[in-house]
């Protein structure tokens, strides 16, 4: 685990704007903190699920979770967002507008899994959903597919209770092995992506939804 100063330094070589450097470098204890409370709510989000998987495979002897990930956005990132959004890059605007500061994608092994988890998660009393993209019922133009939820979980403080807003990203093994391979095909800096290539990733999309269905008419005629 890296100190707080480590991490300020590793934002800052990020940025190749001086202006950008010098805020987050007179701002980084506030922003190390507001970053601390958005690492916090992340692990919140990521144990409910890690129970949920646990209390699920006593019951169906078999783990709905498959694998989960989570990410901090960077200070570039969050600053490039907020200039895309035309918002000014301060502390407000990140808590205010930005959805996805911390971000968990939780990779299930069915496709019914997906809507049982976010359903159980949902229930719990202390998640309040902000906002839910179903990209698997209406995947997006290039083919992507995932159920998106912004949900807001309370963090404990030694004097307060917070809110804090994560972004959570549930798919299966076919979706996050089409997203994670189109990313990198579609975000090589020195390369021209074509419409030919893009249809190509539609059709390969195509093929992981049926080997979606597939796998679940499997499960489901296995009853499990
Ligand atoms: P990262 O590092 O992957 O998170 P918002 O203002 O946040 O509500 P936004 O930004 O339009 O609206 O959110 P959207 O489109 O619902 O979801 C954005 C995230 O979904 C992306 O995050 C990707 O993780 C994923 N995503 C959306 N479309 C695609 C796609 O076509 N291909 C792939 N591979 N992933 C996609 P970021 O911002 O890219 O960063």
């Amino acid at each position: 685990m890296s100190t707080n100063e480590e991490r300020i330094k590793d934002e800052i070589v990020a940025f190749s704007d001086v202006m950008a450097m010098e805020w987050i470098a007179r701002r980084g204890a506030e922003i190390e903190r507001l970053m601390a409370y958005y690492r916090c709510a992340m692990m919140e989000i990521e144990t409910k699920f890690k129970v949920l998987d646990q209390e699920y495979s006593l019951q169906h002897d078999r783990n709905p979770i498959n694998d989960i990930k989570t990410r901090l956005k960077r200070m570039a990132s969050i600053k490039e967002k907020l200039e895309r959004k035309g918002l000014p890059f301060t502390m407000e605007a990140i808590e205010e507008n930005l959805n996805d500061v911390a971000g968990i994608r939780v990779v299930c092994s069915f496709a019914d899994d997906v809507y049982t988890l976010a359903d159980a998660l949902l229930k719990q009393d202390d998640i309040t959903l902000i906002k839910k993209k179903d990209y698997i019922k209406a995947p997006k133009k290039s083919g992507y597919r995932s159920l998106h939820l912004v949900v807001a979980v309370p963090i404990f403080l030694e004097n307060e209770k917070r809110p804090m807003k994560v972004e959570i990203q549930l798919r299966t093994i076919a979706m996050d092995c089409w997203a994670s391979l189109e990313h990198q095909l579609k975000y090589k800096k020195d390369r021209t992506f074509t419409k030919a290539m893009e249809s190509e990733l539609l059709l390969c999309a195509e093929l992981s939804t049926q080997l979606d269905e597939k796998m679940d008419s499997l499960r489901a005629g296995m009853d499990i």
